[in-house]
């Protein structure tokens, strides 16, 4: 029986941590003592259930799923575990009693941002899944005591601040000081002969000790509870007495500080790769720390690595812990002397690899000869796997010299880890349809000829239950109304809703519900930015990382439109729309600050039009990540997904979109292929090149300036922003945009523009016929259960792993047979 503590338990934890850590008592005590007393009483219930589960699993010798990924985009933890255990309730009434408001404890939490965008949000939501599944899983990343920067926008232009969560945000953190292992870099490799057998040295070289901190990820109505494993580096040599009593105080300091910086911060750019050897430094760490943590919980269950494959799944989420592959190689050969064959044919069964992007930009690469002074027997070891592989592709094809080039694991002095990562795995996936075709037809060709059975494709998929149940409690309240609580563990379910499509009462409470969050998301703004938005114009949002390929600038040539004609016909009758953007740019890309800069502005000039500012209204979200993300999308309207066609691996915002009833204004992208499959191009609007077109023009040469030219909206509206908006000129992003030769747009803005311009008109049109705007908005819903992430795992677990969820009765009937 699961542990399920009551209410009179709950109180005295809760009195009992207050006196225990902070000395007072609930009268008292600050609104943070109060979240940090909370937090530890509920820690304890996930470690009590963490260990009954721990005994389930290994009592039937399940196969484990070990998901390795440098990010993990949690944000807050305290509402969704005590919703998952069914304890919300509980402690709402026990806080009450205390004289504490349950929700305004939540806010306290901060966001725990180890991420940067979709990929390290994948994670997380792939853990709520793995355990409300009843999967034994566990996930390895970085304890970054920095996570993703704070933005801050100060005169319109983006400023990066440090996150600092732990403070409050290590009361989840589960210190095991048991668990540390030590990670090498640089020196040299010694071989010697010893009895027959070959011993590898290494020597000279710097030892950073990994640290565990686990966090206990819990599961909605179910048994397991699986833990984020997170590595903190910790210094060996903690201070170098030596220097210290030489009067050498600063340099004792910086050289005791050095290793740790292995786990200070998080890179914040994505779908872009920084060849810095920090980043390769932080990648290693994590695959040695968490290979070794496997190979000892294994030995520690069954005594003997022969049955690895069998019982240990490892899966790297993109190339970034690759190194999982040479370093699982490392141990097997020079730690429990396997032969190479065999070390190998183990490595190969055990770990899969999912890519996450197409862009060039954003496949990683690292300079072989730093690579080899960094991590020498890794490097050896990648050597030896690529000579092995080169022949093998030199036996399937021949003098086909291009082609061996191109699979190539090393080659003109860079080591490429997306073919070492194909290399090393027995599946590679894509993370939609698209993306995998696109995967098998182009960026991984010649992979695919050699090896067809290896590609698959899971979509992608979120946590329903965190982005609908949690988020927008009236719409689950609805859905629970009509059809009942089962899409909670089962979302396929959500189709049920259907049956409502032409409901006059269930379509006019949605569109209440929809009024209600867009209440809640105006007040939120106007206590952030002092804005007063209209809760009956239309809520249109983009909110994401902010790249070129995304097309941000797209959208803001369309509002500049809007935004002219407002200007020249005063009179004009147009629906208010209120666009909001949300999304942070690597510090070091200037276009994506520069299109950050451009929206502020713009948004600033309309806020001082009294006249237009009714009608249109631009917001910029400081600071977008999960909480916000959980505020601004159950009140979003139109879900704006306009990347360029072929750019988008997937996207999962466009998911979390319309599963809270937002309509989707997209291209041909991603799973927006798939959303289009879902709800049909009724319920959707779909505009643009489709990801052939793209190709096509690219090799035709696109020239923007045949598309502008013949356009007097695109004219205008490019001189608008060469005059600039609030006093700042955009003539850069101008030129940017329109220029033939020299820099150029290459996500082809003005091509796509007058399509998704009607193709908005038309949304806004269709908007004024409010019940078949909110069928539309319900048919969303109701199609939406496909991408839930728990469709998603089961799909991993099913074709790539091969594991199975725990079944308590047939655990229990193995231990005791
Ligand atoms: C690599 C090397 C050095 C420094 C940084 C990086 C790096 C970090 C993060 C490279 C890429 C990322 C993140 C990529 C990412 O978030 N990709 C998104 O993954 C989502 C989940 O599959 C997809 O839905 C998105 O389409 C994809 O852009």
């Amino acid at each position: 029986m699961n542990f399920q503590p009551d209410a009179e338990a709950v109180r005295t934890n809760i009195e009992e941590k207050l006196l225990r850590h902070f000395g007072t008592v609930p009268a008292s005590a600050t609104k943070e003592q109060v979240f940090k007393a909370v937090a530890m009483t509920v820690r304890d219930i996930l470690t009590r259930r963490r260990g009954e589960f721990k005994h389930l699993a290994n009592g039937c010798g399940a196969k484990r799923v070990y998901y390795l990924c440098m990010e993990f985009m949690l944000g807050r933890s305290l509402r969704s575990n005590l919703c998952n255990l069914g304890l919300a309730g509980t402690y709402r009434d026990v806080l009450g009693e205390l004289g504490f408001d349950l929700d305004e404890i939540f806010e306290i939490e901060p966001d725990a941002g180890l991420g940067s965008g979709g990929l390290g949000r994948l994670a997380a939501c792939f853990m709520d899944s793995l355990s409300s599944l009843n999967y034994p899983a566990t996930g390895f990343s970085i304890c970054y005591e920095y996570g993703l920067f704070k933005q801050k926008i100060v005169d319109g232009i983006q400023v990066e601040l440090p996150d600092i969560w732990l403070p409050l945000g290590e009361v989840w953190l589960i210190p095991r000081t048991d668990r540390t292992f030590i990670v090498r870099f640089g020196g040299r490799v010694r071989e010697v002969w010893n009895d027959g057998r070959l011993e590898v040295h290494h020597e000279d070289c710097e030892e950073v000790e990994a640290v565990a901190y686990d966090m206990m990820i819990s599961g909605a109505d179910c048994k397991a509870v699986s833990p984020l494993r997170l590595w903190r580096a910790r210094d060996l040599h903690k201070f170098n007495m030596g220097l210290f009593t030489q009067g050498q105080y600063t340099r004792a300091l910086e050289e005791s500080n050095n290793a740790e910086i292995i786990s200070k911060v998080l890179y914040p750019s994505d779908n872009h790769t920084e060849g810095k050897m920090l980043r390769l430094a932080q990648q290693y760490f994590l695959a040695s720390a968490s290979v070794q943590s496997i190979i000892r919980d294994h030995m520690a269950t069954y005594k003997t690595l022969d049955n690895f494959p069998d019982k240990v799944a490892i899966h790297i989420n993109d190339t970034h812990p690759a190194l999982c592959i040479p370093e699982l190689m490392r141990i097997l050969l020079d730690e429990y002397y396997f032969d190479w064959e065999r070390a190998w044919d183990t490595v190969t069964r055990s770990v899969s690899y999912t890519n996450h992007t197409i862009m060039p930009e954003a496949l990683e690469c690292w300079n072989e000869a730093l690579f080899k002074l960094r991590l020498p027997r890794i490097y050896e070891i990648i050597r030896e796997i690529n000579e092995r592989f080169c022949r093998e592709v030199w036996n399937a094809f021949p003098g086909a010299w291009k082609r061996i080039s191109d699979m190539s694991i090393i080659s003109y002095g860079q080591i490429k880890m997306a073919n070492l990562s194909i290399v090393g795995s027995h599946h590679v996936n894509g993370v939609s349809k698209l993306h995998t075709e696109i995967l098998k037809e182009s960026t991984f060709k010649e992979f695919y000829r050699l090896y067809p059975k290896k590609f698959t494709n899971v979509t992608n998929g979120i946590a329903h239950r965190r982005w609908l149940c949690y988020i927008n409690p009236g719409l689950a309240d609805l859905l629970d109304e009509c059809i009942g609580p089962g899409y909670r563990n089962r979302p396929e379910l959500l189709s049920d809703f259907l049956k409502f499509s032409d409901d006059p009462a269930v379509l006019g409470r949605l569109g209440e519900i929809k009024h209600h969050n867009k209440i809640r998301l105006a007040k939120h703004i106007y206590a952030k930015t002092g804005q007063r938005i209209d809760t009956r114009s239309v809520f249109d949002a983009q909110i994401k990382r902010m790249h070129e390929y995304k097309r941000q600038l797209l959208n803001v040539l369309k509002i500049i439109g809007l935004y002219i004609e407002l200007k020249e016909n005063t009179g004009l009758d147009l629906q208010p729309q209120t666009f909001i953007f949300g999304g942070k740019a690597a510090p070091g890309y200037h276009m994506a600050r520069r299109i950050i800069n451009l929206i502020c502005m713009l948004s600033r000039e309309i806020e001082s039009d009294p006249g237009i500012r009714e009608r249109l209204r631009v917001i910029f979200i400081e600071n977008y990540n999960v909480s916000e993300a959980e505020i601004i999308m159950p009140a979003t309207e139109i879900s704006e997904q306009i990347s360029l066609a072929g750019k988008e691996a997937s996207g999962t915002g466009c998911m979390k979109l319309m599963m809270n009833g937002a309509i989707t204004i997209g291209t041909l992208d991603g799973a927006n292929v798939e959303i289009l499959d879902a709800v049909g191009k009724e319920n959707m609007y779909i505009f643009g090149l489709s990801s052939r077109e793209v190709d096509e023009l690219w090799l035709r040469g696109y020239n923007s300036v045949e598309y502008y030219a013949q356009n007097e909206r695109l004219i205008k509206i490019i001189g608008c922003l060469q005059k600039g908006f609030a006093g700042e000129s955009f003539a850069d992003v101008a030129a940017y945009l329109i220029a033939s030769h020299g820099v150029s747009d290459p996500y082809m803005c003005l091509a796509d523009f007058e399509s998704y311009r009607l193709t908005h008109e038309s949304m806004i049109r269709a908007y004024s016929d409010r019940e078949k705007w909110n069928r539309m908005s319900l048919r969303n819903i109701a199609s939406s259960g496909y991408f839930a992430a728990d469709r998603a795992i089961s799909e991993y677990a099913r074709e790539i792993w091969g594991i199975r969820e725990v079944d308590s009765k047939a655990a229990y009937a193995d231990t005791t047979s």
